[in-house]
C-alpha cells in the first residue's frame, strides 16, 4: 500500500522560508543560556503549556541556568503539521503535538492512533509508561525527531453543528474536520462522514461559515477552542485515545552533550506527572463548564457499531507483522501494577 510519508522537498516554500530564518536568529540569548524554541498548539493555561512551564523551570534548575524552553503557545510557530516539518530541519527545537500528525511520518505512531485500541485511560498510560511506550518514541530518531514524552490527551468524540449522534448512521453525510493524518481519513470516512483533513486552527471559522459540519476532540480542545459555541452536539464516541508526544529536533540533539541530554530528559520525564495531574482535572472541569453552556451530551452510543464500522481501518493500516505485533503487544498490556 502507497501511503503519504513525509518527504523534505514537499515542504511548502512559506515554511522552507520560516525554517531559514528560524535557523538564522536559533538560540543563545547570551553566553550562559542556550533558549529551545518550542511550539505549543494550545493557549496558557491549557494542560500541555503548563507541563512545558515546569519542564522549562525544572530544565532552567538542573542545568544552573544553561538551557530553558521558551515556549510560543497558540500556534503562534504555526499548525501542528507544518510545526513537525520545521523541528525536523531544525528551525524550531521542540515541538509538542498530537502523534496524529506524526503518523504519516514514522508509520509505528500510526498503532497509537488506531481506534478503540486502549480499553482505559490506565491501559493507555501502562502502554505509553512501559517498553511499547519506548520503542514508538525510538522510532522517531531515524525521522529526524527525538520523543522526550508522551502527554495525555484523554479520549476524542465527535462533535457537530447538525444532529444528535448515536450510531455510525447518523454521521452520514456530515463533514467532518480531522487532524492531518491518514488513519483519521479513513475512520471517519469507515463511518459514513467525510473526511476535512485541516489544522486546527482553522477549525472554529470552518464550523461558523459550514465549511463543515462538525469535528472531534477531547473535552479540554472542544472548550478550550470554542468549538462548542457553534456545534452544540457532543457525543461520548471516544473512538481513539492518540496520545500528544513532546519532541526535540535531532539537528538540536546531536549538538548536545550528555549532561544537556540527561536534563532534558529528566525535566521531561518529570512533567508527564504535572501533566497527568492537570489533565485530569482539566476534564472535568471542561465538561462541567460545557454542560453548563447548554452543549448537547449524548452518552447514550451504540458502541458497538462503532467499533464494528472501524474495524476495516485496522486491515488497512496495520498491514505489516510488526505493526500487527505492537497491536497484540498492546492488547496484552495489563492494567494492575
Ligand atoms: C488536540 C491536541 C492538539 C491538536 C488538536 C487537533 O486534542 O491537543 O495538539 O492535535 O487536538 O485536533 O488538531
Amino acid at each position: 500500500m502507497q501511503r503519504h510519508r513525509f518527504n523534505r522537498r514537499r515542504i511548502r516554500p512559506a515554511t522552507f522560508l520560516l525554517g531559514l530564518a528560524l535557523c538564522c536568529c536559533h538560540g543563545t540569548v547570551n553566553a550562559q543560556s542556550l533558549v529551545l524554541r518550542t511550539a505549543e498548539t494550545h493557549p496558557n493555561d491549557y494542560p500541555t503549556s503548563v507541563a512545558l512551564r515546569f519542564l522549562s523551570e525544572r530544565l532552567s534548575e538542573l542545568s544552573a541556568g544553561e538551557v530553558e524552553l521558551k515556549i510560543y503557545t497558540g500556534g503562534q510557530l504555526g499548525e501542528e503539521k507544518d510545526a513537525l516539518e520545521l523541528t525536523i530541519l531544525g528551525g524550531i527545537d521542540v515541538s509538542r503535538v498530537s502523534l496524529a500528525p506524526l503518523n504519516s511520518i514514522a508509520p509505528e505512531t500510526t498503532v497509537l492512533a488506531m481506534p478503540f485500541l486502549f480499553r482505559s485511560t490506565e491501559h493507555m498510560r501502562s502502554v505509553l509508561d512501559g517498553p511499547i511506550g519506548k520503542e514508538i518514541l525510538s522510532s522517531l530518531e531515524s525521522r529526524g525527531l527525538v520523543g522526550l514524552a508522551y502527554y495525555d490527551s484523554g479520549s476524542r468524540s465527535i462533535y457537530n453543528t447538525r444532529r444528535p449522534i448515536h450510531t455510525p448512521k447518523d454521521i452520514e453525510g456530515l463533514k467532518i474536520r480531522v487532524q492531518n493524518s491518514d488513519v483519521a481519513v479513513a475512520m471517519v470516512e469507515a463511518l459514513g462522514g467525510n473526511p476535512t483533513p485541516m489544522g486546527f486552527g482553522q477549525v472554529y471559522e470552518s464550523l461558523m461559515l459550514g465549511a463543515i459540519d462538525g469535528s472531534e476532540n477531547n473535552w479540554p480542545s472542544y472548550e478550550s477552542a470554542g468549538h462548542f459555541e457553534v456545534a452544540q452536539h457532543y457525543t461520548l464516541t471516544r473512538h481513539t485515545m492518540v496520545p500528544e508526544v513532546l519532541v526535540i529536533s535531532k539537528y538540536r540533539w546531536d549538538q548536545f552533550d550528555a549532561n544537556k541530554r540527561a536534563h532534558l530528559q529528566q525535566a521531561a520525564a518529570e512533567s508527564v506527572s504535572i501533566m497527568r495531574k492537570e489533565w485530569d482535572a482539566r476534564v472535568e472541569q471542561s465538561r462541567d463548564r460545557l454542560l453548563a453552556a447548554g452543549v448537547e451530551l449524548v452518552e447514550n452510543v451504540d458502541t458497538d457499531a462503532f467499533v464494528g464500522a472501524v474495524a476495516p481501518v485496522y486491515d488497512r493500516f496495520i498491514d505489516t507483522p510488526q505493526l500487527q505485533n505492537l497491536v497484540s503487544r498492546i492488547r496484552a498490556v495489563g492494567t494492575t501494577p
